[in-house]
């Protein structure tokens, strides 16, 4: 990672990585039959790129990037160039023959947290008027669900993080729950250095990662838990809160509800009990509570953060509620130099689970089930309020649903690549062939196009306009800085045309982004993500604006909850939940605990960053992070081959050995595709209230291959 301290370019120059939800500012430059990009100086960077983000312009001018429509000949043939014309036509004939049998939910569509604010919002409202269909979801449910879910019960509202990113950088405490930045947003950890130099950064996580590991550097702690044990660890904290005598009662009385209802469920977990089940010694308990209590009481920053290692869990919902209970215990949300957040992942993570792509949500942040949320939106489009269907079904439940008796027949796809980031990755490989028709779009042969019956190429990031809202809640430009090969096309432009083809209404599907993003700001009006007072010319005249930004807060929101909590009575809620064993517990057949996660050279799915040289030089082929004595139980050695198998199926991995794992669990990144995919073995148990998946814990053994 390099530093600059000067800003290059102007703001109405510079675009974001393409890639996480730091969006990481960067100006994009074509020379020599190429392109490269350098740093921007931005506060949520500060000049600084990881890899992923330094080697994010080779994929452009890739040779495997597809420039042309694709249609597969012949039930079980190739995959042929077409014309759009033709692809188009094909498409419009499988969504009708998808309904003249299935009715309006006849045809489904799943999202992505990748795509631009404006591309989010019209995939939701040409779901719901050009498809009449309720059946829409998107792969933010498998990354931000449980967080949100949480957030909104006990804030009245789902910003990632409440307050900017830099706010961070003066903190002498940070609690991070889940999360290694280290890997998966190294700027970031910039922003937490404060915190690690005076040994106040405490990480929870199994694995000893390269953010443990800056912890301890700094003379921190690392609560190395046993996997599937965070609400037990943040009940453990607050029984701790109140015992040592650090709960901030005159807050809790002020502004909050519900503490005693907590606590009926925190009284259990004495330090010794909290120890037997998590792993963690009562000492290095109190050392965490002691940290955020002092660096509360002298005011020098104390903030409680969650990733996805705390929310991908059947019960990561109330893993936040827990880490949100624990804050709220120390009077943390809403004071300045204080706070919860959970660090949002995709690029777009922020603004696409807010317009309309998720199964149950109108534009704003609204719910589709209320009917004056409903009222409005039809108004913005010109229809009536009983033309919008319903609620949907959540991803993994709609994935699942494909091709079965009364479910989808064909379905359009954008931005995602479930058959390496499903759970059970295997079930859902077998659901997508099932259908009659399987549309994707997207700029490479990812392993879910490569099984598409269409495939529609779209231009890439830096060839395209629009806006994103990163973590902090705060809306970016997106900006064109290199032209998109002759056959690409905008996801705008392609659900104009099979509005279009299906007379549907296409003058209701504009294809210029600022045009749909005007309708946008229109449509959040009055909701929770309040975009109305935010414009191109605002963002492109370099005003940092944060939502909500419309009429009662016209210059944005950068701290949420000074004065009050968005719920109805501006309080906020502790809710919290007895402790739920994870779904699948290790036994005699599978005796360890799989996790799964990222590592620094690959994005997600891997269909980008595995197109990179330098990063497939960097990470080639999939591997199992495991304990030197459990690997040779099974008689394997560092760089043989194995396979890691539970109850769905077996994935196929390196041993790579580390002395520092807990012998009861092992580790696998996701990133890989074919036998290595990680999903294999992951089981789709869904958290009750957020319906995310169980990515995070399930029971495996390991034997040589
Ligand atoms: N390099 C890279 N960066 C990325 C991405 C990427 O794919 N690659 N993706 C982006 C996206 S979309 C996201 S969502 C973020 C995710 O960012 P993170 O949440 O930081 O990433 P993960 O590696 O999924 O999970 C974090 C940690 O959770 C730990 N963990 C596993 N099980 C448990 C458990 O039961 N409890 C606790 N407390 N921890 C556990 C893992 O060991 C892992 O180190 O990263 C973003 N940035
Ligand atoms: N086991 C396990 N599984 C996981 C996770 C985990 O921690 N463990 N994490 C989960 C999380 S947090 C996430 S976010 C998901 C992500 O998993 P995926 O949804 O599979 O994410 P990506 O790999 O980013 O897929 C994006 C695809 O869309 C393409 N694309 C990018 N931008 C655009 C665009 O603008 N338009 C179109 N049409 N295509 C575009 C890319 O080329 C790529 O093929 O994985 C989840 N799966
Ligand atoms: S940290 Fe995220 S936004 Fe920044 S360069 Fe890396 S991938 Fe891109
Ligand atoms: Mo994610």
């Amino acid at each position: 990672m390099t530093a600059i301290a000067e800003v290059q370019g102007t703001p109405a120059e510079h675009t974001h990585c393409p890639y996480c939800a730091l969006q990481c500012a960067m100006t994009v430059t074509e020379a020599d039959g190429g392109s490269y990009v350098e740093p921007v100086w931005f506060p949520t960077n500060r000049g600084g790129l990881c890899r992923k983000g330094w080697t994010s312009a080779q994929l452009l001018d890739h040779p495997g990037r597809l420039e042309t429509p694709l249609l597969r000949v012949g039930g079980e043939g190739r995959l042929e160039p077409c014309s759009w014309d033709t692809a188009l036509d094909h498409v419009a004939a499988g969504i009708r023959r998808a309904q003249a049998t299935g009715g309006p939910d006849g045809v489904a569509v799943f999202g992505g947290g990748g795509l631009t604010n404006e591309k989010a919002y019209q995939l939701g409202k040409f779901t719901r008027l050009a498809l009449g269909s309720r059946l829409i979801d998107y792969n933010g449910r498998w990354c931000m669900s449980s967080a949100a879910a949480a957030a909104n019960r006990s804030f009245g509202v789902d910003r990632g993080l409440p307050f900017p990113v830099s706010d961070l950088s003066s903190a002498r405490a940070v609690l991070l729950i889940g999360a290694n930045p280290a890997d998966t947003m190294p700027p970031f950890l910039q922003h937490l250095a404060t915190a690690a130099d005076a040994g106040g950064l405490v990480v929870a996580d199994p694995r000893l990662t390269a953010t443990a590991r800056r912890a301890l550097d700094g003379g921190g702690v690392h609560l190395r838990l046993r996997p599937g044990t965070d609400a037990a660890l943040l009940l453990g904290l607050l029984h701790l809160v109140v015992v040592a005598g650090r709960l901030d009662t005159t807050y809790i009385a002020a502004r909050t509800t519900g503490f005693d209802e907590a606590w009926g469920h925190a009284a259990a977990w004495l330090p010794e009990r909290t120890e037997r089940v998590t792993g963690v010694s009562v000492a290095q308990l109190e050392r965490a509570v002691a940290l955020l209590a002092d660096a509360r009481d002298a005011d020098a920053g104390a903030y409680v953060l969650t990733a996805r290692g705390a929310e991908q869990h059947a019960d990561g919902s109330d893993v936040v509620g827990a880490a949100i209970a624990l804050a709220l215990a120390l009077g943390l949300p809403g004071r300045p130099r204080a706070g919860y957040g959970t660090l949002t992942g995709q690029g777009n993570g922020q603004g696409g689970r807010e317009h309309g792509q998720k199964a149950d949500q109108l534009p704003g942040y609204r719910s589709i089930a209320d009917p004056a949320a409903r009222a409005h939106v039809a108004s913005v489009w010109g229809v009536e309020p009983e033309e919008l269907p319903g609620a949907g079904v959540s991803a993994f439940e709609l994935l699942d649903s494909l091709g079965r008796e009364g479910g989808p027949s064909a379905m359009l796809l954008h931005a995602s690549n479930p058959v390496v980031s499903a759970p059970d990755s295997g079930r859902v490989r077998e659901r997508l062939g099932a259908l009659d028709m399987l549309v994707v779009s997207d700029f490479v042969l990812s392993e879910t196009a490569a099984l598409a019956d269409v495939v529609l190429p779209v231009p890439q990031w830096a060839e395209e306009e629009g806006t994103l809202t990163s973590l902090e809640g705060r809306l970016l430009r997106r900006r064109r800085s290199v032209t998109p090969p002759d056959g690409a096309r905008d996801e705008l432009w392609i659900w104009r045309e099979l509005a279009r083809r299906l007379d549907r209404g296409p003058e209701r599907f504009p294809v210029d982004p600022r045009v749909v993003f005007d309708e946008l700001a229109r449509a959040s009006a009055g909701g929770k993500a309040d975009y109305s007072a935010i414009s191109w010319d605002r963002l492109d005249a370099g005003e940092a604006l944060h939502w909500p930004c419309g009429a009662d807060s016209p210059d944005g929101t950068p701290r949420l909850f000074t004065e009050r909590f968005a719920t109805e009575d501006g309080r906020a809620r502790f809710a919290v939940a007895a402790v739920r064993p994870p779904a699948e517990a290790p036994d005699a057949a599978f005796p360890l605990y799989g996790t799964t996660g990222r590592v620094l050279s690959h994005y997600q799915s891997g269909a980008q960053t595995r197109r990179v040289p330098e990063l497939v030089a960097a990470e080639p082929r999939a591997w199992v992070q495991v304990h030197p004595v459990v690997a040779a139980g099974a008689g394997l050695d560092d760089g043989d081959a194995a396979r890691v198998v539970s109850r769905r199926g077996a994935v196929e991995v390196a041993v790579r050995l580390d002395e520092d794992m807990r012998t009861d669990t092992v580790f696998l990144p996701f990133h890989f595709g074919g036998t290595g995919r990680a999903n294999i073995m992951t089981l789709p148990e869904l958290d009750p209230v957020s319906r995310m998946p169980e990515f995070k814990v399930c029971a495996v053994r390991i034997e040589a291959l």
